[in-house]
């Protein structure tokens, strides 16, 4: 595994493009912070985004709880993610047979193709989700070029999760296949260890994404269960993920500031830094 290695030497030598931006984006930021914006209205959203903005590397979003997502939602994003250099992720977690997330991911009412850069998938409809998701970014008609990823949900953080086993497995063997797409996974621990039926590509560097992570709160009452920055970046997380931990704060400002120190220096811990 590659997460010995400090950010920057990712950046440097990682063949996925998008890959390279998001660890030079954690560099120059230092920050491994993904805020999960989960409010719903489309003011909260692109105020949190600014306010939050210089202390994270990625904001995630689910669009389609916004009441009143539109062309100012999508412009607000894009603005907003130049202005303090952060990477969008809409967590859409497509789930569906591949002519049908096509028409989910690019076009359709909420264009995710449009200002998302990175997507998620779950494989249980098998290998062809992710074939279609790559077939439509990979297209010389697709107009945001390499600027895309996914990200493979391997993993999940409810209570009874039945994403492990073989479903895992079949997530590490997919994003192998589809390497020059899939960016890595959501997942909590890094899956080096699990068994996979595809050979891995020299230099293989896929990036762990880890969510349910909180300081203050060990899950809540329907099944989400949360370790803290240092234990998720201990497993293996490249980037954490929090949502309510620093959205629902009394100041997310100052949450945001703690998550960023806290996971920065996990991972400064786990560089030998
Ligand atoms: O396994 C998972 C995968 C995801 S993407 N568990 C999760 O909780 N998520 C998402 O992360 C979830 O949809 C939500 O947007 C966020 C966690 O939010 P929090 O408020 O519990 O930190």
């Amino acid at each position: 595994s590659k997460s010995q290695l400090t950010y920057a030497v990712r950046a440097e030598s990682h063949p996925n493009p998008l890959a390279r931006r998001l660890f030079q984006v954690a560099e120059a930021k230092k920050s491994n912070v993904t805020v999960s914006a989960d409010v719903t209205t489309t003011k909260e959203l692109l105020d949190l985004a600014d306010r939050l903005g210089p202390y994270i590397a990625v904001i995630k979003t689910h669009i389609d709880i916004l009441s009143d997502f539109s062309e100012e939602t999508i412009t607000g994003l894009r603005t907003l993610a130049e202005k303090h250099n952060f990477l969008i992720f809409e967590d859409r977690k497509f789930i569906d047979i591949g002519n049908t997330v096509q028409k989910q991911y690019h076009n359709g009412t909420l264009r995710i193709s449009e200002w998302s850069h990175i997507i998620n998938c779950s494989v249980l409809p098998g290998e062809g989700i992710v074939e279609a998701l790559a077939q439509t970014a990979q297209s010389p008609d697709f107009p945001y070029g390499s600027d895309r990823g996914l990200l493979i949900l391997a993993e999940m953080t409810s209570k009874g999760s039945l994403a492990t086993g073989a479903y895992t497995s079949a997530s590490v063997d997919y994003a192998r296949k589809y390497h020059s797409f899939v960016l890595g996974f959501v997942a909590t621990r890094a899956l080096g260890e699990v068994e996979s039926s595809v050979a891995p590509a020299e230099g293989e560097d896929f990036v762990v994404f880890t969510t349910g992570v909180n300081l203050e709160s060990k899950g809540d009452k329907l099944g989400q269960q949360y370790q803290t920055p240092k234990s998720a970046v201990g497993r293996g997380a490249d980037f954490i993920i929090a949502g309510r931990g620093i959205y629902a704060a009394p100041d997310p400002v100052e949450a945001a500031k703690q998550y960023q120190k806290q996971g920065w220096e996990a991972y400064l811990a786990r560089v030998g830094g």
